[in-house]
């Protein structure tokens, strides 16, 4: 299955056969003091650096979170969207809990972004399934609802079942649909993980969507971070994950491994192209 996103210029297939589609997470103020602050004060210019640095680093897809609390995001959203478009040429992946904001910022992204995201309270697949339909853009669907996010599997996949047929109801076709299994942190619940990636292999096999997950998450608290999540990518991609929320200064490299060593990369050309062109890590 293919949910192909576009912007301008480009167009990213997101496939079930992979390779892995990565998604970069770095326009996100969560924990990141120097970003809030950027974003408080309209200082867009950072905000185009980080862009910049992360499609030279390998990311095929933007992510652009400006939760700040405080910060009114139906009017900042746009903007930022706005400058990041003028910097880049990827995809675009709105990333809000608020429709307003979503709707605003749909109507100023260019080509077919990711709407990030639904999930399966009525209140959620209400306001945001059709603004993703009347733009003709592709959904996340995170698998929770009023109750929370379910501990077992098979509760999440039920979640997503009613998301995808929701979606299917008001004409969004189910390629338009990429599930997020949630990534919980293994700091607080060792199980956690567990649930995750069984959670893959039930989405993938009773509906062949492609999904997505920000594996950062499943670190927080907890020291070298880096490495936790280079070995859950592995695990989730094996699984059936298509495309990965991350850091791809840091994960770029872990992303092409994990994409030869399941024999998607012929005569290892993106790993060794990735490792030619690497800039110099940092942040
Ligand atoms: N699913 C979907 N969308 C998501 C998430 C998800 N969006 C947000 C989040 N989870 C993915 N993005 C991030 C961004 C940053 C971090 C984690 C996930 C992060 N930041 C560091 C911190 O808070 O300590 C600070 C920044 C840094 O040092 O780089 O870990 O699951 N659909």
């Amino acid at each position: 299955m293919q949910t192909i996103l576009r912007s301008d210029t480009v167009e990213v297939k997101i496939s079930t056969e992979g390779p892995v589609v990565i998604i970069g997470e770095k326009i996100n103020p969560t924990g990141r003091k120097k970003l809030a602050a950027a974003l408080q004060e309209g200082n867009f210019g950072y905000i185009q650096e980080l862009a910049a640095k992360q499609v030279v680093a390998g990311a095929d897809v933007l992510d652009v979170n400006v939760g700040v609390p405080g910060l009114d995001e139906v009017m900042v959203l746009p903007q930022v969207v706005k400058a990041v478009v003028s910097q880049v040429n990827t995809p675009i992946c709105l990333d809000s809990a608020n429709p307003a904001a979503l709707a605003a910022a749909l109507a100023v992204t260019p080509g077919k972004p990711l709407v990030n995201s639904v999930n399966g309270e009525e209140t959620s697949l209400r306001a945001v399934l059709p603004i993703v339909k009347d733009r003709g853009a592709a959904v996340i669907g995170l698998t929770m609802d009023e109750k929370g996010i379910p501990n077992d599997p098979e509760s999440r996949l039920a979640i997503a079942g009613k998301i995808l047929e929701r979606a299917a109801r008001i004409g969004i076709p189910t390629e338009d649909v990429v599930i997020d299994p949630l990534v919980l942190t293994v700091g607080a619940d060792s199980n956690a993980g567990v649930v995750t990636l069984r959670t893959i292999e039930l989405i993938r096999r009773e509906f062949g969507v492609n999904i997505s997950l920000g594996a950062s998450n499943v670190s927080f608290g907890l020291p070298d971070r880096q490495t936790i999540n280079q070995a859950l990518l592995a695990l989730a991609v094996g699984a059936g994950a298509s495309c990965v929320i991350t850091d791809p200064i840091k994960l770029t490299g872990t992303v092409r491994a994990i994409d030869l060593l399941l024999g998607r990369d012929l005569y290892a050309r993106r790993y060794i192209t990735h490792f030619r062109s690497r800039p110099k890590e940092n942040d």
